[in-house]
């Protein structure tokens, strides 16, 4: 088994529960695909035949986890955001029949190579800026067929690329027009048919559901995610983003892995998600495009030791954002997070989010070897500056990754 010991390295473990576990003059040993050993360059392993890299003080971190995107889409939307400039907005458009059910319909109408194709340039600008294990969620099929076809190119995705990659289905995205004024009855085909049918045939590793006032309510939200359950997968949902309905504290209370958006959430659901250890997934990219203005309840989460993590949501609508250095700019700037919850954002909270914490997210002995070399010396470079990519190297179970 290969060896690679890093030395002279800025290290930001993550480890521990806040700040960056930051380590300087530092040295970290890789074996295979997991970490061996992190820890002071004076007491450093002496492998024999290690590959050694000399950091020269650079900063080493967990290879970055987008926890939340819709990025395997047709279509796009950018006669949307004309709209939305000309004064329309986001709910206005859903309700005449733009919105989500425009990507459906170019979903639908796209072959998976051609989706696939697609998504090819969306997944290398998220790897080029440290991305080492992503998440991509169906919904824009709302039928069988389409939603399998969409889980599928996930799947692809992560072949191609050799990369983690969590499907999660979210059947429950938007009401497909077919269905228009029988919701019921489209929960009850999620239910029965769609998600038992993409679990067979082994494409879902979690269910989501979106709650919301153009979406489903938390009835309707809570019956999926119990079927989802039943079937022992792992639950979460899209949840007070333009209006509090309490589908966040109705997931918490079944104990979802997290909830995400939560500009509306309540300070009595605050208390929900910190008894069930739910993690508070913020989309700051969202916020941004949409312009909204009621600021997630980041105080309260803080006060109440809510893991939060940060996500791109890219999509062709409210996010259409492939870049978590972007993100965790935005999660400081708009929501005033500091520098090191955002970096925290996108490594182990992110995995805590997808329930991979044991795995990966923080540069600890035994978890997998997914670690980022950065071109910079102090881990706030990573949110402070715009637009500049400092990514130098990435590895990922161990294996150094070619550029895409
Ligand atoms: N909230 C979002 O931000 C995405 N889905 C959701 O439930 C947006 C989806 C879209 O506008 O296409
Ligand atoms: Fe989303």
């Amino acid at each position: 088994m290969s060896q690679t010991l890093f030395i002279n390295a800025t290290v930001a473990s993550m480890q521990g529960a806040s700040g960056y576990g930051l380590r300087e003059q530092a040295a970290l040993l890789v074996d295979g695909d997991k970490i061996a050993w992190v820890g002071d360059m004076n007491a450093r392993p002496a492998p024999l035949d290690a590959e050694v890299v000399d950091c020269r003080r650079r900063l080493l971190t967990p290879g970055l986890i987008d926890c939340h995107t819709h990025l395997v889409y047709g279509g796009d939307r950018a006669d949307e955001f004309e709209r939305r400039l000309e004064g329309a907005s986001y709910a206005e458009i859903a309700a005449s029949g733009g919105g989500i059910v425009a990507t459906v319909n170019a979903t639908r109408a796209a072959s998976e190579a051609q989706l696939f194709a697609e998504a090819l340039p969306r997944v290398r600008a998220l790897l080029a800026e440290g991305v080492t294990t992503l998440e991509i969620k169906s919904g824009y099929g709302l039928d069988s067929d389409s939603e399998i076809k969409m889980l599928r190119v996930a799947a692809k995705l992560a072949d191609e690329f050799r990369l983690r990659i969590q499907k999660t289905f979210l059947g429950a995205h938007a009401l497909p027009p077919e269905y228009a004024g029988r919701s019921d009855d489209y929960i009850t085909l999620v239910c029965e048919e769609m998600l038992p049918r993409a679990q067979r045939e082994g494409l879902v590793d979690a269910v989501d559901v979106f709650i919301e006032s153009i979406a489903f309510d938390p009835l309707q939200g809570e019956k999926v995610l119990a079927c989802a359950q039943d079937l022992g997968l792992p639950v979460k949902a899209h949840a007070e983003q333009l209006s509090d309905l309490g589908g966040a504290a109705m997931a918490a209370r079944r104990g979802a892995l997290s909830v995400d958006h939560l500009e509306y959430l309540s300070a009595a659901a605050v208390d929900e998600l910190a008894a069930s250890g739910t993690v508070a997934v913020l989309l700051p990219g969202a916020y941004y495009v949409l312009r909204e203005t009621q600021l997630p309840p980041i105080a309260a989460l803080r006060a109440r030791q809510v893991p939060i993590a940060l996500a791109s949501d890219a999509n062709p609508g409210s996010s259409p954002v492939h870049s978590l250095l972007l993100i965790m700019n935005l999660a400081c700037t708009l929501f005033r997070l500091t520098p090191a919850e955002a970096l925290r954002g996108v490594t182990l909270n992110a995995a805590r989010a997808l329930g991979l914490e044991r795995d990966i997210g923080s540069l600890e002995t035994g978890k997998q070897a997914d670690i980022v070399m950065w071109d910079v010396t102090r881990p706030a470079m990573l949110s402070y500056r715009l637009g500049l990519n400092p990514c130098a190297a990435v590895m990922q179970a161990g294996q150094w990754r070619m550029p895409a």
